[in-house]
């Protein structure tokens, strides 16, 4: 008998720590954890397998059909921003082949036990490419259908998906003589930058912000690459760990558009570095500006409209830039360097 489960790919990144702990939490909830990377102690308790390979490999992929049904897949596994710009032709194949291998594999999936798979997907505030500064300082907050130039690998690679989502989930092979729908219910937030307590991130543009608060928890100094003025949305982790199971329970007949932005706060990287110098008044903290890289920052909407998920499957966050600081990521990081 094949067991019903959750696949989580990806699984020992950032949002993979949470999700795990989640579902680990739900007693009904049985998960599987792929990564490159042999998954981390603190995660395998809480899955039923912890698979070691590669999105790209077609034997995994039939592994998993061959000994589970899955009837969600969160596709977490992905090469983030700044790593995309150095290897592009990577970042496509694991980007994009990769997201279509899970794509598929929803949808045979879905076949073989005739339910819905659902397929969540994080994508990115990279999505947008804001043409100059001054009309960054001039749109406000960006609706998913604006600015949807990226400038870059990682983010022209995260539209494409969501293109793709939606093909999936409404026209997959809308000329076959039986049309049937895929089976795949796919569903994307475009996350802003997250912060986490518990895991720095690797590979980013919107790092900067995650790398001075664990770099001034444990006294160490920071070189920030981005100038003073940048400003781009951040989001605490546990609201993005919300965020995606919230949008996974939300009944299909609410959902207006498969792509949803959401936002929680926007400080600049000046105010964020002020916010640090208050919790760690030892650090030091210096702007030494990556020009390439903090242009990439630039393109990036300063806040994002995100009426449309608060509207359909009730989206809010419960943690604002002070509340992030004094109830989220001072405690835990301090416990956390501490140890
Ligand atoms: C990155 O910086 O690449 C990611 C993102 C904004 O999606 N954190």
């Amino acid at each position: 008998m094949r067991k019903p489960v959750v696949l989580i790919t990806g699984a020992n990144g950032e949002m993979g720590h949470g999700l795990i702990r989640y579902f680990g939490a739900q007693t009904d909830t049985q998960i599987v954890a792929v990564d490159l990377n042999p998954i981390e102690p603190v995660l395998g308790d809480y899955c039923i397998a912890g698979i070691v390979g590669d999105i790209l490999d077609t034997n995994l992929l039939q592994r998993l059909v061959s000994e589970y049904e899955i009837h969600a897949i969160y596709h977490l596994a992905a090469l983030l921003s700044t790593r995309s710009e150095y290897t592009p032709d990577i970042a496509h194949k694991v980007n994009v082949n990769g997201t279509l291998n899970l794509l598929q594999l929803a949808h045979e999936q879905s076949r073989w036990h005739g339910n819905p798979v659902k397929f969540l997907f994080p994508s990115s505030i990279a999505c947008y490419g804001v043409p100059s500064l001054d009309a960054k300082e001039k749109v406000g907050k960006v609706r998913e259908t604006d600015f949807n130039c990226p400038t870059t690998m990682y983010g022209c690679n995260k539209l494409y998906c969501e293109q793709l989502g939606r093909y999936y989930t409404f026209h997959y092979r809308q000329l076959a003589a039986e049309r049937a729908p895929s089976g795949v219910d796919f569903r994307a937030i475009r996350f802003p930058g997250l912060i986490s307590a518990e895991t720095v991130p690797g590979g980013g543009t919107s790092d900067y912000a995650p790398e001075m608060i664990h770099a001034a928890a444990q006294g160490k100094p920071y070189k920030c690459f981005v100038l003073e003025h940048a400003r781009i949305p951040f989001m605490a982790m546990p609201d993005g760990i919300k965020a995606l199971i919230k949008l996974a329970e939300a009944p299909a007949e609410q959902l207006t558009q498969r792509v949803y932005n959401i936002g929680a706060f926007s400080p600049s990287a000046a105010q964020l570095r002020d916010r640090v110098l208050k919790a760690f008044p030892n650090s030091k903290i210096a702007f030494e500006p990556e020009i390439a890289r903090a242009a990439i920052v630039d393109t990036w909407p300063a806040d994002v409209d995100d009426s449309p998920a608060r509207r359909d499957w009730g989206w809010e966050p419960e943690y604002d830039f002070e509340r992030t600081f004094k109830e989220y990521l001072l405690p835990a990081i301090t416990k956390r360097y501490r140890a």
